[in-house]
């Protein structure tokens, strides 16, 4: 096991530029984030267990399939928990005081030949599921997911994901004209093969048709505050955490007793001071935010 300031502090600093943009528009694009050997890994992880899952379940009727807490499966897909291109962007943008709380294996095939512009692979939607209605607006910025894209979408009608910019900001659904397709100043993201796109959960986004012959595949790595349920497992098999070095174990959600979520100790926190090493390095003083309690609950 690694120890935690291993890590260079100095690792891919989100820039002023990246802060505005994932500020103003809600959503970020990195381009060659993964290096062709790390995309060679998770094409043939994603491969094997699309292969696997068309056998086992077909696709759906969106002519996708899908495989939630994917960490457990591959270790192509642990290695991006922290991967050094984009995991320090998170912690830039969200601070230490985060988890993991979702690995989303997402394909989508063609779509079927009647898919019109107004079809949808997703509907327009905010992530977080339930939490999205059951919070009063403005929401606050509670997380954010890495879509990791492992296949060509330099052209539209490929099966990317769609935004619409500055809907992180709105108060409920973005305004759609009568029998448009999408909403006004939507868009859908064109990019190569190892594209990271950041976005967070209240930005609004869908997937339109995939009207080409090539299968898309992402993988959506979601980070955010340690006080929030994951989406989509209870508990990290021990396996894991036992591989993984301090911030990847509190990535994974490791704790050291009961409250540890809500009051951690610095034993459930190591990222906390590899955070700080990097916000001194950069002339930040430490955020209110991000102070953390050590209070009562
Ligand atoms: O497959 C995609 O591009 C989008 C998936 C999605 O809507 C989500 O992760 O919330």
């Amino acid at each position: 096991m690694r120890s935690t300031l291993e890590r260079p502090v100095e690792e891919t600093p989100l820039t002023p530029e990246q802060r505005k943009r994932f500020d103003s528009d809600g959503f970020l694009v990195i381009e060659d984030a993964l290096s062709p050997e790390m995309l060679d890994r998770l094409l043939a992880a994603t491969d094997r267990l699309y292969q696997r899952g068309l056998r086992d379940e077909g696709l759906t009727k969106t002519n996708k399939w899908d495989l939630r807490n994917c960490i457990v499966e591959d270790d192509a897909f642990f290695d991006l928990l922290t991967y050094p291109k984009t995991f320090p962007l998170v912690v830039d943008l969200l601070g230490w005081n985060i988890k993991l709380i979702t690995s989303h294996l997402i394909v989508r095939a063609p779509s079927p030949p009647d898919a019109d512009e107004h079809w949808k692979g997703e509907g327009w939607h905010r992530d977080g599921g339930g939490s999205s209605s059951d919070m009063t607006e403005p929401h606050p910025r509670l997380f954010l997911k890495i879509a990791y894209f492992l296949t060509d979408l330099t052209e539209k009608g490929r099966g990317s994901i769609r935004f619409v910019p500055g809907s992180n900001r709105l108060m409920g659904r973005p305004a759609q004209g009568e029998g448009m397709p999408d909403p006004y100043g939507a868009v859908e993201i064109q990019c190569r093969p190892g594209t990271a796109v950041l976005f967070e959960q209240r930005t609004w986004h869908a997937v339109g048709p995939n009207h080409s012959e090539i299968t898309r595949k992402g993988v959506f790595m979601g980070y955010g505050y340690r006080w929030i349920q994951p989406m989509d497992f209870i508990e990290i098999p021990a396996r894991l955490i036992e591989k993984a070095d301090p911030i990847q174990a509190q990535m994974l959600g490791k704790i050291t007793h009961k409250t540890g979520f809500y009051l951690p100790k610095e034993e459930d926190i190591p990222l906390k001071k590899w955070a700080e090493a990097r916000k001194a390095m950069q002339g930040v003083t430490p955020e209110s935010s991000n102070g953390s309690s050590n209070g009562m609950m």
